[in-house]
């Protein structure tokens, strides 16, 4: 049964359980709605990397940090097609635009992207996209022209978050999700843990995903890849206990969602990997290169696949 009407105390509850209890009905759960032995792999393409107007103190693309990353204007339709074309080479079936953008913009520039998504679906590829804040307007032209799924996080806690983003507010993202919603767009709705939030932080953002109209598509889970140059790079890297408690949590209460196990893998040992697909991640990135930072090989993912008897599609 898909419920919108969980209370905190349940996910509290459901959170501080013992982990073994938790991926075992987490995993019990997962086999009910998805083949617990198929996983989608996707690509990120970005579209436009850095110089971003947004202070998000993770993020290796605020213009407000000197993290190194080299900037570039937003890639031609060749360019887009071209690395579209490499990942569908290589067997990928998704990729995902991102942008550094505020929101999403208008006019020309809107244009082309739409031609971007017509043409890498030509190709026989889905596509999703995570651009920023969007109207209702484009919301609707980017169902049109048939996206996968909007990737828009809340990152964290209502309480927690003016302390990671100052630019723009919680309720901005709630907007831009509500957006998508109406116009028929599938969001893509998650968040990221090992910012200094604490316990509380994170049920209250599973709590907020849990209990939105409709349940996010995809929950993309990220562990902070503390990037030099932002407010954050002194940040411990966090236990995988921690992620794997978090997909069983999200799991439970999302039944139907799928779960991108996203940033932070290239850190996690191959049996803490295992886990998480035990506990209902369904979902990865593929490449050596997510945004910014590194990933694992394709090569070793797949072997990993391979090891514990896992499809990718
Ligand atoms: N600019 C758009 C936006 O912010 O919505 C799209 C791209 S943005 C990089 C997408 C998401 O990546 C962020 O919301 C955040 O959850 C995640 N992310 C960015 N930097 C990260 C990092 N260093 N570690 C973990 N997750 C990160
Ligand atoms: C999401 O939640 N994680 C992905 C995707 N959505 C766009 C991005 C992770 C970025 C990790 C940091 C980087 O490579 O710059
Ligand atoms: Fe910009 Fe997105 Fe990075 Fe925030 S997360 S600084 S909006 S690219």
């Amino acid at each position: 049964m898909i419920r919108t009407d969980w209370n905190i105390d349940e996910i509290k509850n459901i959170y501080h359980s013992p982990l073994l209890d938790l991926v075992y009905k987490a995993a019990s759960i997962h086999r009910k709605y998805h083949d617990p032995l198929k996983i989608k792999v996707s690509q990120l393409i970005s579209i436009k990397t850095g110089a971003c107007v947004e202070d998000c103190a993770y993020c290796a693309q605020s213009s407000r940090y000197n993290t190194g990353v080299q900037p570039h204007k937003t890639l031609s339709l060749q360019e887009v097609l071209k690395e579209a074309a490499g990942a569908k080479e290589k067997g990928v079936e998704r990729v995902c635009l991102s942008a550094s953008w505020r929101n999403v913009p208008e006019g020309k520039q809107f244009e082309e992207l739409l031609q971007m998504i017509s043409e890498v679906k030509k190709m026989g590829l889905s596509a999703c996209c995570t651009l920023g804040m969007i109207n209702e307007k484009q919301a609707e032209s980017l169902a049109k022209a048939g996206i996968t799924a909007y990737n828009h996080n809340l990152d964290t806690s209502d309480k927690f978050y003016s302390q990671i983003i100052s630019t723009r507010s919680y309720q901005d993202r709630l907007d831009t999700i509500d957006r998508l919603i109406n116009a028929g767009v599938q969001h893509c709705t998650g968040g990221i843990i090992g910012m200094g939030e604490t316990e509380e932080d994170r049920i209250s953002m599973i709590h907020k995903l849990a209990t939105m109209r409709k349940h996010p598509y995809t929950v993309p889970l990220n562990t902070l890849v503390p990037i030099q140059g932002t407010p954050l790079e002194k940040m411990p890297l966090l236990s995988s206990w921690e992620m794997i408690r978090m997909i069983a949590v999200v799991r439970i209460v999302m039944p139907k969602s799928m779960i991108c196990l996203a940033a932070g893998r290239k850190q996690m040992a191959d049996e803490a990997q295992a886990l998480c697909f035990l506990a209902g991640a369904n979902s990865i990135f593929v490449g050596t290169k997510l945004l910014t930072t590194p990933n694992p090989e394709l090569d070793d993912d797949m072997e990993l696949m391979k090891k514990i008897g896992m499809e990718a599609y």
